[in-house]
């Protein structure tokens, strides 16, 4: 089950997140937080959903389906982060991944402070895995992160919070390769992958938490899921379609062969 807000663009937030899900050969339900209305080169209006409404698709959803995991996506405001944890300790479902998502890639703001900070104390201690890029791990550990050094240490005050794993995604660092930083069960491991230099990135966090939720459903370690997720959006941005005028979106069917999986 996705619980994120719609992107009328199709390159990130619920749109991305179906798709990545049946690529991978899942099934996809859906709690819809916000619709945004977009396209590549920017947001031009959010639109919230009533939280009664948040609450009943996830719950009356999970009740006939109970989701083998969660993935989280955009939360705008306070009400809607107390909502999802109340619905979440209705369900009870164990596997959780939350995409911290705070800023759309042309800039727009998604979540407001006031709701960053019942996100670190409330919503954290809930969740598997959190999969904040560099400018959210920034904001959540409150530490400048020039270095995969600083990423490691952001990590760790993240993880001090109550989140029992953190994926910090190096994808803005200025290094030669990309490095994304896992810190689970205590233990550090780096994933490293080629830079692919492009303006299509829309989507790709979305994407891949999606795709880490996915193989993580499935049974797969977290840190296994972690690596086929970084392995199939590294795919997905390599075969980007090249669609719109600003941020494109990326191939969520990239032609991946499922034994590469194993
Ligand atoms: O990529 C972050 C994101 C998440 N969710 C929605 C979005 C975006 C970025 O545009 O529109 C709905």
């Amino acid at each position: 089950m996705v619980i994120a807000g719609s992107d009328s663009s199709g390159g990130a937030g619920i749109q991305a997140d179906i798709k990545t899900i049946t690529a991978l050969g899942s099934y996809a339900m859906t709690a819809i937080t916000a619709v945004t209305s977009q396209n590549t080169t920017g947001i031009n209006a959010i639109i919230p959903i009533p939280v009664n409404v948040i609450s009943k698709q996830i719950e009356f959803t999970s009740r006939d389906i109970k989701p083998d995991a969660i993935k989280i996506g955009m939360l705008h405001s306070e009400n809607v982060i107390k909502t999802v944890i109340k619905s979440l300790n209705k369900i009870n479902v164990k596997r959780i991944i939350l995409d911290p998502v705070m800023v759309a890639k042309g800039g727009q703001r998604l979540i407001d402070t006031k709701s960053i900070k019942t996100l670190k104390k409330k919503l954290l201690k809930k969740v598997t895995l959190i999969t904040p890029n560099i400018p959210e791990a920034e904001v959540l550990s409150g530490i400048n992160i020039k270095t995969v050094n600083d990423m490691i240490y952001a990590a760790k005050k993240i993880n001090i919070l109550g989140v029992k794993s953190v994926l910090v995604k190096g994808g803005h660092l200025e290094t030669n390769k990309i490095y994304d930083v896992l810190l689970s069960n205590g233990k550090i491991k780096i994933f490293n992958s080629k830079k692919i230099i492009t303006k299509n990135t829309h989507g790709t966090g979305c994407t891949l938490s999606s795709a880490i939720t996915t193989f993580y459903s499935c049974g797969k370690t977290l840190k296994k899921s972690c690596e086929l997720g970084i392995k199939y959006v590294n795919h997905a941005i390599m075969t980007g379609p090249n669609y719109g005028k600003g941020h494109g979106p990326i191939n969520h069917l990239t032609k991946i062969e499922i034994k590469k999986f194993k």
